[in-house]
């Protein structure tokens, strides 16, 4: 019999998010993804907040080579990358990820699909827009690049269909590409997709996602989650 000393206790996780988010807390940063996935499993966590400063010294730096938000630190274990945070929490609890080996699979692909294919012609609609308006070159760029967005868009609707979700139950697939999605929110372009803003809609109204979002909002209005309505 194990005495209590000897007990393992869990580590409690420790993530980094922005202490200063140009959104102000919209829940676009991407500590966001990473606290959704804590809030669906049910397991606690605690937030370091970083300066813009702070997230380019060496401490930071040695467990986030690039300098950026978010970090994921359990016990030993040190993450970057909110994609591979969120597989990691997936992969060591239920609830994001199936059982069935060939379902679990195509929910890795739709998490790689969100990153890899959908996010990268909606990070560069934000580069367009935010750094590099003033060019000469703006309006016919940024016209080419919402055009790409389209054509995925189109796809990812034709896949969806009147789907719930993308494959099957709620999967950390359908994490990441609400929240892909959501950095749309306010750009009109998903107005053309009824089904992505109703399938963008069902994740923000899951409770974890309502956890996630009040918890990170509550670090630019001072406010916690109970106090929010
Ligand atoms: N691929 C990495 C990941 O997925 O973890 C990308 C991480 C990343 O881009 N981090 C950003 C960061 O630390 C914050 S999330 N930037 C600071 C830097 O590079 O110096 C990107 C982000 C920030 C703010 C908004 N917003 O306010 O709308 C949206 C997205």
């Amino acid at each position: 019999m194990r005495n209590w000393s000897s007990r393992i206790v869990p580590a409690i996780p420790t993530i980094t998010a922005f202490e200063q988010s140009p959104d102000r807390g919209q829940g676009l940063a991407r500590d966001m993804p990473v606290r959704w996935a804590l809030e669906e499993v049910g397991q606690p966590y605690d937030v370091r907040l970083v300066s813009f400063s702070a997230m380019k010294e060496a401490t930071h730096r040695a467990l986030h080579p690039f300098g950026q938000i978010p970090t994921y630190e359990e016990g030993d274990l040190a993450l970057f990358e909110s994609g591979a945070i969120v597989f990691h929490i997936a992969e060591h609890h239920a609830g994001l990820l199936p059982n069935d080996a060939n379902a679990r699979a195509r929910a890795i692909t739709w998490m790689f699909a969100a990153l890899s294919t959908v996010e990268p012609v909606i990070v560069q609609r934000e580069v367009s827009m935010y750094l590099e308006h003033d060019k000469s070159w703006h309006e016919e760029r940024l016209l080419l690049v919402e055009d790409r967005i389209r054509s995925r868009l189109d796809d990812l609707s034709g896949r969806l269909g009147d789907g719930e979700w993308l494959d099957g139950a709620f999967s950390a697939g359908d994490l990441l590409m609400v929240q892909v999605l959501r950095r749309l929110s306010r750009s009109g372009i998903l107005d053309d997709y009824p089904n992505l803003i109703a399938y963008v809609a069902r994740g923000e109204a899951r409770p974890a996602f309502k956890r996630a979002f009040d918890a990170q909002l509550a670090v630019f209005t001072g406010k916690s989650s109970s106090q929010l309505e």
